[in-house]
């Protein structure tokens, strides 16, 4: 029994240096160890040794499995930190490689332009206010002196909800709102789209942006309007643009105006941008009438204001020679990743 329980453990022995994977191993652990293994055969025939020969054979199995189980926990210890190894070695980071590029959004052109007429209006000590999209014919309209049938509604024909809601043909809704509830000093813009029924083309959308403005005071005056656009148009476009001041009709001020700028495109030569003009129209504008006041429930005799609305697509046009509104609602970031 002795020799069988040397040979048991040289063999396994062995075979244990050898193996180098982790199921193997387990099954040579089951072959010796098992309850059906090879030393477990031996330790069964204990009972036919001698009373003085059990003892030493005892010790000796006791001895050959303490051997082969301290075999098997540090083969599995060598196994297992190897295949960690690989595992890391599998996992290594270059990080000599180039990155991905992440593309960065940016702000619409839009968006850039407006931000920049806030801020010169904010440095004015204006406020900025918003107004309603879907919109009551009244302040569209009626309180525009615009009252239903009045000929102009024809030049803003719009999109309608019902005969009385309607999407806003101007921001000009809004001098109604903020004159309703705040007198004067009035000192505001307010941003925002607008609506018509106007076919596209480069100079034209049926939706659009215009940024309206109002200022409602004691002995407010032309040449304040005439001065703060004069303002916003350097500041925008530097301190040689010129603007004109060319005489116009609007039902809701009284003088009124429409304001040109020299046309970015040719200079004032004229070309198909100025329609051969040499200036291109940015905003219409004039002192509030009287009746709108009195609509607002303002005394006329006392306050005077301006009021103008200013094309924002227009404006962003001439800031960066941009030849056709059309471009601004394409959604092409060959183009939109320009600005
Ligand atoms: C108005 O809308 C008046 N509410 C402006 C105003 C405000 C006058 C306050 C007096 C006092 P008008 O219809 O001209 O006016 O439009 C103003 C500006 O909007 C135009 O000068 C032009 O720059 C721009 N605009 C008009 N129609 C379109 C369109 N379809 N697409 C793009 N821009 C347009």
């Amino acid at each position: 029994m002795k020799e069988q329980l040397e040979e048991i453990r040289r063999k396994a022995i062995a075979l244990l240096d050898e193996c180098a994977d982790i199921g193997l191993l387990d099954d040579l652990r089951v072959k010796y160890l098992g309850k059906k293994g090879e030393l477990t055969a031996i330790l069964k025939q204990m009972g036919k040794l001698t009373a003085e020969e059990r003892p030493a054979m005892g010790q000796l199995a006791n001895k050959v499995r303490a051997d082969i189980e301290e075999k098997i926990a540090e083969k599995s210890a060598q196994i297992n930190e190897a295949l960690e190894e690989a595992r890391i070695a599998a996992e290594t980071i270059d990080v000599t490689l180039p990155g991905k590029k992440q593309p960065v959004g940016r702000l619409h052109p839009l968006t850039k332009v407006l931000d920049e007429v806030k801020d010169v209006f904010l440095g004015m000590g204006f406020d900025i206010v918003d107004g309603p999209e879907v919109e009551y014919d009244y302040y569209n309209f009626t309180a525009l002196n615009l009252p239903p049938d009045h000929p102009a509604r024809d030049m803003q024909d719009t999109f309608y909800i019902n005969d009385n809601i309607l999407l806003r043909t101007q921001t000009s809704s809004v001098q109604v709102h903020v004159m309703e509830n705040k007198k004067p000093p009035i000192r505001i813009i307010s941003p925002g789209r607008v609506y018509r029924s106007d076919a596209m083309d480069a100079t034209h959308s049926p939706l659009f942006h215009q940024i309206e403005g109002l200022v409602v005071d004691k002995g407010v005056t032309m040449a304040d309007l005439s001065g703060t656009l004069d303002m916003l148009m350097k500041r925008l476009y530097g301190e040689k643009c010129e603007i004109r001041l060319r005489p116009h009709h609007f039902p809701f001020t009284e003088p009124s105006a429409e304001v040109d700028i020299l046309c970015f495109n040719c200079g004032g030569k004229g070309c198909s941008m100025c329609k051969g003009e040499g200036w291109v129209e940015l905003l219409g504008a004039g002192m509030v009438h009287p009746w709108v006041l009195e609509n607002c429930g303002i005394d006329p005799e006392v306050y005077s204001g301006f009021a103008f609305g200013l094309g924002l697509e227009r404006i962003v046009m001439g800031r960066y020679g941009i030849n056709d509104l059309r471009m601004f609602y394409d959604n092409d970031v060959r183009f939109l990743g320009q600005f």
